[in-house]
């Protein structure tokens, strides 16, 4: 069982995600425990006030550390050695997050995630609470609920016994980092445009081989950052989070 921990300021966001999405499926099948707090619980009855000016200046607002700091020590405890929780703050300034990374995140007990908003945080929440920041792309949210919904989609559909079929994460495995080639399905012509007679062939050698010939195609025309760099410094396969220079590239 995964519990995951949100703290946001829009809690309504999550309410269709925790229902619709796998995060639901994995709740009713006792995989997963979503729990999405509003950060204005950890605030003073009369303001609940979250955020204020930037010291220097500049535009925007900038979350309070005390209600962010009270909220996170109350889900995952204090910083340190102890912290049974991993706590992720989803920032633009994280590390990004790659497959690799979802897999080992899948394998913990306790996430508490963190939805910044406006400018940001304030830098002593992360150095006090936070143990980690994670990006999901190198673009600007207007805060990080978005970035948390699609980090609890990765995580949740790992679970043992949350994906319908549990051959598609095997066949994941097999791909190996690569693009999916093209798919089809029924009608076998669609508006003059027919179906690879190999798809078609009963050849599940032949169907395999084609497969991957073009995954390995497309990956190479359309996202060659995921394949061995041919030359030069190894700068890592930021798809399958293989670290610089360890040896796996020839
Ligand atoms: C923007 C707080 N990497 C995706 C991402 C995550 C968080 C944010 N933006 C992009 C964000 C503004 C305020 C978080």
């Amino acid at each position: 069982m995964l519990r995951i921990d949100v703290v946001t300021i829009f809690p309504a966001l999550f309410e269709p995600f925790a229902r619709e999405s796998m995060v639901g499926i994995a709740g009713q099948r006792g995989k997963a425990d979503l729990r999405v707090h509003d950060l204005r619980d950890w605030t003073s009855y009369r303001h609940r006030t979250v955020d204020d000016a930037p010291y220097g200046g500049g535009p925007g607002m900038v979350l309070k550390p005390g209600p962010l700091v009270a909220a996170i020590e109350a889900l995952a405890g204090e910083k340190g050695p102890d912290r049974e929780a991993r706590v992720i703050l989803l920032s633009p300034q994280g590390q990004r997050l790659v497959q690799a990374r979802v897999e080992v995140l899948a394998r913990e007990a306790h996430l508490v995630l963190v939805c910044g908003r406006y400018e940001g945080v304030d830098q002593r929440v992360i150095d006090l609470a936070v143990d980690e920041e994670i990006s999901i792309g190198d673009y600007v949210l207007s805060g990080g609920e978005v970035a948390a919904m699609a980090l609890i989609e990765a995580v949740t559909r790992l679970l043992p016994g949350v994906l319908g079929n549990p051959e598609s994460t095997e066949w994941e495995s097999f791909r190996d980092g690569l693009l999916e080639g093209p798919q089809f399905t029924r009608p076998p012509e669609f508006r003059g445009r027919g179906v690879p007679e190999v798809l078609r062939s009963g050849d599940h050698g032949k169907v395999a081989g084609w497969r991957k010939a073009q995954a390995k195609a497309r990956t190479r025309e359309r996202r060659p950052d995921l394949l061995e760099p041919s030359e030069g410094r190894d700068p890592g396969n930021p798809a399958t989070g293989r670290e610089q220079g360890d040896g796996r590239c020839t």
